[in-house]
């Protein structure tokens, strides 16, 4: 276990800041991810928060600005759970390197989605009770960690529709998997927003401001945007490109491993699909022959309406060099993308092109 509670097994990209995933293996064993198993995507230091100094403070176009402790936000509030996956837009980003390479951003394979049940209060019932005004069209969140890989360096922040916010699935939660959230993951309280790219999941969440317009943070105006493929990143500023909000169908394959030794005849092949915002996983076909047949995988387990779709095909292989393609299907009947080449884009978000791994069969 490392400092941060996560697993000797994870694969660190970045050590500070800490930006890591679990393998595909570790992944999917479980449903829900273990707390030392979830990935962690991070932008700047790690902040320390005490979390009896620590104030949640709601204002903008609100009548009532509230200034809550944590006790006071559990004890005003009633308590919900859900589980939520959480899926980085970087996710998937190294099957984009073989097509152009993306100078700056880390390299994530499939493991930058993490499933987890998250306790705390509503995000509408906070709102509701500071009196957010009919105008109210953005719900922006401000974090105290600062990172340097903005521009301007400045803190976290981001936002999302007043719709989202006033749902009932968006959350500020302190628990994750039962237990206090890690300082890692956001402790003592985060923003959780079931559907959408982790970005908006603002941990360390201190201040709330309900306004007009999207929030300018870097994090939301400037980054976690789709750029047109000849677009310079560095010279990117705020609003230009696609803003990146409900997660875009994706899947990937866990078992077995990129590149494994399998034994011809009957193979068991895991993965995971999600499908963001209000959509939910609807098919999973898996090919052993490139993409010329399909057979349809079960799906195994969707726990929530906001979780992963863990799912298992059971295939034949001849022996010799075999590739295992996968693709999902949404429940508005949508079809993944077939290669990366047509989605790379120069910040390298949402690679949800067809999974693709190769085996050795003997
Ligand atoms: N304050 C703050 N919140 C943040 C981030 C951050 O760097 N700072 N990273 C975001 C991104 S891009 C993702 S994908 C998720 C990752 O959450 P996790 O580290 O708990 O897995 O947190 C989001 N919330
Ligand atoms: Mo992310």
């Amino acid at each position: 276990m490392n400092q941060w509670g996560k697993r000797d097994d994870m694969l660190v990209h970045e050590t500070e800041p800490f930006n890591a995933e679990p393998s595909p293996v570790a992944l999917a064993r479980a449903v829900i991810t273990d707390v030392d198993t979830f990935y962690s995507r991070n932008h700047g230091p790690v902040p320390d928060v005490d979390p009896d100094a620590w104030r949640l403070t709601v204002v903008g176009l609100v009548d009532q600005p509230l200034t809550l402790s944590l006790a006071e936000l559990r004890e005003r509030f009633e308590q919900h759970s859900l589980l939520a996956t959480l899926q980085c837009a970087g996710n998937r980003r190294s099957g984009f390197l073989k097509v152009r390479d993306i100078p700056g951003e880390d390299p994530w394979e499939s493991g930058a989605t993490s499933t987890a049940r998250w306790t705390g209060v509503r995000l509408a019932d906070v709102l509701l009770a500071a009196g957010i005004r009919p105008e109210a069209a953005h719900v922006a969140f401000a974090a105290p960690d600062r990172s340097e890989l903005a521009d301007p360096p400045q803190t976290y922040g981001g936002s999302i529709p007043a719709a989202k916010a006033l749902s009932g699935e968006t959350l500020l939660a302190w628990a994750m998997n039962d237990e206090p959230l890690t300082p890692l993951h956001g402790a003592p309280v985060r923003v959780v927003v079931p559907g959408w790219i982790g970005a908006r999941s603002v941990k360390w969440v201190e201040r709330i401001t309900v306004q007009a317009e999207p929030s300018d943070n870097y994090f939301q105006a400037t980054a976690y945007r789709v750029l047109p493929p000849d677009a310079d990143p560095r010279q990117a500023g705020p609003g230009d490109g696609i803003s990146l909000g409900a997660v875009a169908l994706n899947s990937a394959i866990l078992e077995p491993a990129d590149g494994a030794q399998v034994t011809a005849g009957k193979l068991d092949v895991t993965g995971y699909a999600f499908a963001g915002d209000d959509r939910g996983v609807a098919r999973v076909d898996v090919s052993v022959d490139g993409g010329e047949t399909w057979s349809q995988a079960d799906l195994v387990a969707q726990p929530s309406p906001w979780a992963w779709c863990q799912w298992r095909a059971n295939v034949q292989v001849e022996a010799g060099q075999v590739e295992i393609v996968a693709r999902a299907w949404d429940t508005t009947a949508a079809l993944q993308q077939e290669s990366a080449r047509e989605l790379w884009n120069p910040k390298g978000y949402v690679n949800n092109s067809w999974p693709r791994i190769h085996v050795h069969s003997t």
